[in-house]
Protein backbone atom coordinates (compact mmCIF):
# COMPACT_ATOMS: atom_id res chain seq x y z
CA UNK A 1 0.00 0.00 0.00
CA UNK A 2 1.20 3.73 -1.07
CA UNK A 3 2.42 5.30 2.42
CA UNK A 4 3.00 9.31 2.59
CA UNK A 5 5.54 10.51 5.09
CA UNK A 6 5.33 14.04 5.44
CA UNK A 7 8.88 15.54 6.43
CA UNK A 8 9.93 12.72 4.95
CA UNK A 9 13.63 14.20 4.81
CA UNK A 10 13.91 14.86 8.87
CA UNK A 11 15.47 13.25 11.60
CA UNK A 12 12.25 11.10 13.02
CA UNK A 13 11.19 11.27 9.03
CA UNK A 14 14.14 9.29 8.28
CA UNK A 15 13.75 6.88 11.35
CA UNK A 16 9.75 6.22 10.06
CA UNK A 17 11.24 4.97 6.77
CA UNK A 18 13.44 2.86 8.63
CA UNK A 19 11.15 1.49 10.73
CA UNK A 20 8.67 0.92 8.44
CA UNK A 21 11.16 -1.10 6.44
CA UNK A 22 12.23 -3.34 9.64
CA UNK A 23 9.09 -4.57 10.63
CA UNK A 24 8.00 -4.86 6.99
CA UNK A 25 4.80 -2.89 6.71
CA UNK A 26 3.46 -3.80 3.60
CA UNK A 27 4.52 -0.67 1.41
CA UNK A 28 4.29 -1.09 -2.15
CA UNK A 29 4.88 2.95 -2.43
CA UNK A 30 6.34 5.47 -0.69
CA UNK A 31 5.34 8.93 -1.19
CA UNK A 32 8.05 11.51 0.45
CA UNK A 33 6.31 14.84 1.13
CA UNK A 34 8.42 18.05 1.99
CA UNK A 35 8.15 21.84 1.46
CA UNK A 36 8.86 23.63 -1.64
CA UNK A 37 12.88 23.75 -1.41
CA UNK A 38 13.07 19.56 -1.29
CA UNK A 39 10.49 18.50 -3.66
CA UNK A 40 12.41 17.01 -6.89
CA UNK A 41 15.07 15.45 -4.27
CA UNK A 42 15.15 11.77 -3.63
CA UNK A 43 14.60 9.52 -1.20
CA UNK A 44 15.21 5.87 -0.84
CA UNK A 45 13.22 3.11 1.08
CA UNK A 46 14.28 -0.45 0.90
CA UNK A 47 16.98 0.11 -1.89
CA UNK A 48 13.99 2.48 -4.58
CA UNK A 49 14.45 5.88 -4.75
CA UNK A 50 11.55 7.90 -4.35
CA UNK A 51 10.66 11.87 -5.43
CA UNK A 52 9.59 14.04 -2.64
CA UNK A 53 6.25 15.78 -3.93
CA UNK A 54 4.44 18.29 -2.52
CA UNK A 55 0.83 17.90 -0.21
CA UNK A 56 -1.19 18.43 -3.59
CA UNK A 57 0.64 15.95 -5.82
CA UNK A 58 0.47 13.23 -2.45
CA UNK A 59 -3.21 13.46 -1.91
CA UNK A 60 -3.83 13.07 -5.61
CA UNK A 61 -1.88 10.16 -5.32
CA UNK A 62 -4.25 8.31 -2.68
CA UNK A 63 -2.26 7.14 0.47
CA UNK A 64 -3.31 4.48 2.67
CA UNK A 65 -2.03 6.66 5.81
CA UNK A 66 -0.19 9.89 6.10
CA UNK A 67 2.42 9.77 8.64
CA UNK A 68 3.46 13.47 9.86
CA UNK A 69 6.21 14.51 11.34
CA UNK A 70 6.68 18.57 9.81
CA UNK A 71 6.21 20.29 12.83
CA UNK A 72 3.18 21.68 14.60
CA UNK A 73 2.09 24.68 11.62
CA UNK A 74 3.05 22.26 9.07
CA UNK A 75 0.59 19.93 10.64
CA UNK A 76 -1.90 22.01 11.21
CA UNK A 77 -2.19 23.78 8.23
CA UNK A 78 -1.90 20.26 5.76
CA UNK A 79 -3.15 17.47 8.45
CA UNK A 80 -6.98 18.45 7.88
CA UNK A 81 -6.63 18.36 3.88
CA UNK A 82 -5.45 14.70 4.00
CA UNK A 83 -8.33 13.96 6.24
CA UNK A 84 -10.90 15.24 4.15
CA UNK A 85 -9.65 13.45 1.56
CA UNK A 86 -10.33 10.66 3.82
CA UNK A 87 -6.59 9.61 4.60
CA UNK A 88 -5.81 8.63 7.78
CA UNK A 89 -3.25 11.22 9.24
CA UNK A 90 -0.62 10.16 11.84
CA UNK A 91 0.42 13.30 13.53
CA UNK A 92 4.21 13.31 15.47
CA UNK A 93 3.72 16.99 16.27
CA UNK A 94 1.92 18.78 19.45
CA UNK A 95 -0.44 20.23 17.12
CA UNK A 96 -3.43 18.13 17.85
CA UNK A 97 -2.65 16.07 21.02
CA UNK A 98 -4.24 18.22 23.28
CA UNK A 99 -7.09 18.59 21.24
CA UNK A 100 -10.99 16.77 22.84
CA UNK A 101 -11.77 15.80 19.51
CA UNK A 102 -8.36 14.16 18.75
CA UNK A 103 -6.82 10.65 20.16
CA UNK A 104 -3.62 10.59 21.55
CA UNK A 105 -2.15 6.98 21.25
CA UNK A 106 0.54 4.59 22.83
CA UNK A 107 -0.51 1.12 21.24
CA UNK A 108 0.21 -0.46 24.37
CA UNK A 109 -2.02 1.84 26.57
CA UNK A 110 -5.10 2.86 24.34
CA UNK A 111 -5.00 1.86 20.39
CA UNK A 112 -8.63 0.38 21.29
CA UNK A 113 -10.06 3.19 21.58
CA UNK A 114 -8.97 4.36 17.51
CA UNK A 115 -12.42 4.01 15.23
CA UNK A 116 -12.81 4.27 11.72
CA UNK A 117 -14.10 8.10 12.52
CA UNK A 118 -10.32 9.03 13.75
CA UNK A 119 -8.86 10.64 10.57
CA UNK A 120 -6.48 12.66 12.50
CA UNK A 121 -4.71 10.67 15.11
CA UNK A 122 -2.02 12.15 17.48
CA UNK A 123 1.30 11.11 18.41
CA UNK A 124 2.47 11.74 22.23
CA UNK A 125 5.59 13.75 23.00
CA UNK A 126 8.73 11.08 23.42
CA UNK A 127 9.19 11.33 27.28
CA UNK A 128 5.42 10.76 27.75
CA UNK A 129 5.19 7.45 25.44
CA UNK A 130 8.11 6.09 27.41
CA UNK A 131 6.57 6.68 30.47
CA UNK A 132 3.24 5.31 30.23
CA UNK A 133 4.13 2.05 28.54
CA UNK A 134 5.69 1.46 31.83
CA UNK A 135 3.18 3.39 33.87
CA UNK A 136 -0.50 1.42 32.22
CA UNK A 137 0.52 -2.17 33.70
CA UNK A 138 1.24 -0.48 37.19
CA UNK A 139 -1.94 1.40 37.14
CA UNK A 140 -3.81 -1.33 36.19
CA UNK A 141 -2.69 -3.37 38.99
CA UNK A 142 -1.80 -0.67 41.82
CA UNK A 143 -3.69 2.21 41.18
CA UNK A 144 -1.35 5.07 40.49
CA UNK A 145 -1.75 8.89 42.58
CA UNK A 146 0.81 10.40 42.17
CA UNK A 147 4.17 10.77 39.35
CA UNK A 148 7.60 12.28 40.03
CA UNK A 149 9.25 12.41 37.15
CA UNK A 150 13.08 13.68 35.88
CA UNK A 151 14.32 13.26 32.26
CA UNK A 152 17.89 12.97 31.14
CA UNK A 153 16.77 14.26 27.12
CA UNK A 154 18.99 13.41 24.35
CA UNK A 155 19.87 15.96 21.82
CA UNK A 156 18.04 14.08 19.00
CA UNK A 157 14.85 14.95 21.18
CA UNK A 158 15.91 19.19 19.14
CA UNK A 159 16.79 17.98 15.98
CA UNK A 160 19.77 17.44 13.32
CA UNK A 161 21.33 21.01 14.27
CA UNK A 162 21.46 20.36 18.04
CA UNK A 163 23.40 17.02 17.17
CA UNK A 164 25.56 19.25 14.65
CA UNK A 165 25.87 21.74 17.78
CA UNK A 166 26.90 18.84 20.96
CA UNK A 167 29.72 17.54 17.77
CA UNK A 168 30.96 20.75 16.80
CA UNK A 169 31.54 21.87 20.65
CA UNK A 170 33.27 18.61 21.44
CA UNK A 171 35.49 19.11 18.32
CA UNK A 172 36.29 22.79 19.75
CA UNK A 173 34.38 24.71 17.74
CA UNK A 174 32.48 27.34 19.81
CA UNK A 175 31.01 29.46 16.75
CA UNK A 176 27.50 31.02 18.30
CA UNK A 177 25.84 30.64 14.88
CA UNK A 178 25.77 26.94 15.21
CA UNK A 179 23.92 26.84 18.50
CA UNK A 180 20.54 25.61 18.91
CA UNK A 181 20.20 26.15 22.58
CA UNK A 182 21.31 29.21 24.79
CA UNK A 183 24.22 27.81 26.44
CA UNK A 184 27.04 24.92 25.77
CA UNK A 185 25.57 21.27 25.55
CA UNK A 186 28.65 19.86 25.45
CA UNK A 187 29.64 18.94 28.93
CA UNK A 188 26.84 20.77 30.31
CA UNK A 189 23.41 19.76 31.38
CA UNK A 190 20.52 22.45 30.95
CA UNK A 191 17.66 21.78 32.66
CA UNK A 192 15.08 23.51 29.87
CA UNK A 193 13.44 21.72 27.70
CA UNK A 194 11.18 24.07 24.92
CA UNK A 195 10.00 27.11 26.15
CA UNK A 196 8.97 28.52 29.80
CA UNK A 197 5.75 29.03 30.26
CA UNK A 198 3.84 31.20 33.29
CA UNK A 199 3.92 28.52 35.79
CA UNK A 200 7.26 28.29 35.86
CA UNK A 201 7.51 25.12 34.18
CA UNK A 202 8.66 24.25 30.76
CA UNK A 203 5.94 23.15 27.86
CA UNK A 204 7.94 19.91 27.68
CA UNK A 205 6.97 19.12 31.49
CA UNK A 206 3.54 20.21 30.94
CA UNK A 207 3.37 18.16 28.13
CA UNK A 208 4.42 15.36 30.55
CA UNK A 209 1.50 16.07 32.97
CA UNK A 210 -1.14 16.88 30.34
CA UNK A 211 -0.42 13.81 27.92
CA UNK A 212 -0.02 11.54 30.44
CA UNK A 213 -3.36 11.74 31.78
CA UNK A 214 -5.17 11.88 28.62
CA UNK A 215 -3.36 8.44 27.21
CA UNK A 216 -3.74 6.40 30.02
CA UNK A 217 -8.00 8.24 30.92
CA UNK A 218 -7.07 9.28 34.03
CA UNK A 219 -7.62 13.16 35.04
CA UNK A 220 -6.91 11.85 38.96
CA UNK A 221 -3.02 10.87 38.00
CA UNK A 222 -0.78 13.91 39.34
CA UNK A 223 2.34 14.09 37.41
CA UNK A 224 5.08 16.97 38.28
CA UNK A 225 8.24 17.23 35.87
CA UNK A 226 11.31 18.65 35.58
CA UNK A 227 12.54 17.94 32.18
CA UNK A 228 16.37 18.00 31.19
CA UNK A 229 18.97 18.33 28.37
CA UNK A 230 21.95 15.90 28.61
CA UNK A 231 24.87 15.51 25.86
CA UNK A 232 23.47 11.95 24.74
CA UNK A 233 22.54 10.70 21.88
CA UNK A 234 21.20 6.96 22.59
CA UNK A 235 17.91 7.68 23.69
CA UNK A 236 15.93 9.87 26.41
CA UNK A 237 16.06 8.33 30.33
CA UNK A 238 13.71 9.19 32.88
CA UNK A 239 14.09 8.70 36.76
CA UNK A 240 10.38 7.98 37.47
CA UNK A 241 9.21 7.78 41.39
CA UNK A 242 5.09 6.51 41.71
CA UNK A 243 2.98 6.49 44.48
CA UNK A 244 -0.33 3.94 44.49
CA UNK A 245 -3.12 3.58 45.86
CA UNK A 246 -2.38 -0.15 46.80
CA UNK A 247 0.88 -1.32 47.70
CA UNK A 248 2.60 -3.97 45.78
CA UNK A 249 5.31 -6.62 46.26
CA UNK A 250 8.62 -5.63 44.43
CA UNK A 251 9.11 -9.34 42.78
CA UNK A 252 5.26 -9.11 41.13
CA UNK A 253 5.76 -5.16 39.75
CA UNK A 254 9.35 -6.99 37.96
CA UNK A 255 7.28 -9.96 36.85
CA UNK A 256 4.50 -7.88 35.64
CA UNK A 257 7.00 -5.69 33.62
CA UNK A 258 9.00 -8.46 31.95
CA UNK A 259 5.42 -9.44 30.95
CA UNK A 260 3.99 -6.38 29.48
CA UNK A 261 4.69 -6.04 25.68
CA UNK A 262 6.97 -3.36 24.28
CA UNK A 263 9.18 -3.35 27.28
CA UNK A 264 12.43 -5.31 28.62
CA UNK A 265 13.96 -5.17 31.91
CA UNK A 266 17.55 -4.84 32.46
CA UNK A 267 17.78 -5.16 35.97
CA UNK A 268 20.59 -6.58 37.43
CA UNK A 269 22.80 -3.71 39.77
CA UNK A 270 24.90 -5.79 41.16
CA UNK A 271 26.16 -6.86 37.83
CA UNK A 272 25.92 -3.07 36.40
CA UNK A 273 23.21 -4.23 34.10
CA UNK A 274 20.17 -1.50 33.99
CA UNK A 275 18.93 0.60 31.12
CA UNK A 276 21.31 3.15 29.45
CA UNK A 277 21.03 5.32 26.18
CA UNK A 278 23.77 3.60 24.40
CA UNK A 279 21.74 0.09 24.58
CA UNK A 280 18.59 1.73 23.85
CA UNK A 281 19.45 3.32 20.40
CA UNK A 282 18.03 1.42 17.37
CA UNK A 283 15.51 -0.53 19.59
CA UNK A 284 12.04 0.37 19.81
CA UNK A 285 11.12 -1.24 23.07
CA UNK A 286 11.30 0.38 26.35
CA UNK A 287 13.72 -0.30 29.01
CA UNK A 288 13.55 -0.52 32.63
CA UNK A 289 15.41 -1.10 35.61
CA UNK A 290 16.39 0.11 38.89
CA UNK A 291 13.39 -1.83 40.39
CA UNK A 292 12.84 -0.02 44.21
CA UNK A 293 10.87 0.77 46.54
CA UNK A 294 11.20 4.22 47.66
CA UNK A 295 11.80 4.18 51.41
CA UNK A 296 11.14 7.26 52.79
CA UNK A 297 7.64 6.76 51.46
CA UNK A 298 4.89 3.79 51.51
CA UNK A 299 3.43 2.11 48.49
CA UNK A 300 5.96 4.09 46.51
CA UNK A 301 8.07 2.92 43.48
CA UNK A 302 11.32 4.25 41.98
CA UNK A 303 12.19 3.34 38.55
CA UNK A 304 15.00 4.11 35.71
CA UNK A 305 13.08 4.34 32.16
CA UNK A 306 15.61 4.22 28.67
CA UNK A 307 13.71 4.58 25.27
CA UNK A 308 14.94 5.92 22.25
CA UNK A 309 13.15 9.21 21.48
CA UNK A 310 13.12 8.98 18.07
CA UNK A 311 11.67 5.26 17.99
CA UNK A 312 9.61 4.23 20.43
CA UNK A 313 9.71 7.77 21.08
CA UNK A 314 8.52 8.83 17.57
CA UNK A 315 8.82 7.21 14.47
CA UNK A 316 7.65 3.60 15.75
CA UNK A 317 5.28 4.63 17.81
CA UNK A 318 3.34 6.07 14.85
CA UNK A 319 4.09 3.11 12.75
CA UNK A 320 2.65 0.95 15.67
CA UNK A 321 -0.43 3.00 14.83
CA UNK A 322 -0.83 2.05 11.58
CA UNK A 323 -0.37 -1.45 11.96
CA UNK A 324 -3.03 -1.07 14.53
CA UNK A 325 -4.90 0.64 11.78
CA UNK A 326 -4.34 -1.81 9.34
CA UNK A 327 -5.03 -5.32 11.48
CA UNK A 328 -8.42 -3.72 12.13
CA UNK A 329 -9.18 -2.45 8.75
CA UNK A 330 -9.42 1.56 9.38
CA UNK A 331 -6.89 2.37 6.65
CA UNK A 332 -8.24 4.36 3.89
C1 LIG B 1 12.52 16.77 22.95
N1 LIG B 1 10.23 16.23 23.45
O1 LIG B 1 13.21 15.82 23.33
C2 LIG B 1 11.13 16.64 22.50
C3 LIG B 1 11.01 16.08 21.14
N2 LIG B 1 9.69 15.73 20.78
O2 LIG B 1 12.90 17.92 22.93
Amino acid sequence: MKIAVVGATGLVGTEILKVLAERNFPVTEIIPVASEKSIGKQVEFKGKQFTVVGYEDAIKMKPAVAIFSAGGSTSLALAPKFAEAGIPVIDNSSAWRMDPTKKLVVPEVNADTLTAEDKIIANPNCSTIQMVVVMKPLHDKYKIKRVVVSTYQSVTGTGKAAVDQLFAERGGDDDASKKVYPHKIDLNVLPHIDVFLDNGYTKEEMKMTNETKKIMGDDSIAVTATTVRIPTIGGHSEAVNIEFENDFDLAEVTKLLSETEGVIVQDDPKNFVYPMPINAHGKDEVFVGRIRRDESQAKTLNLWIVADNLRKGAATNAVQIAEYLLRNNLLA
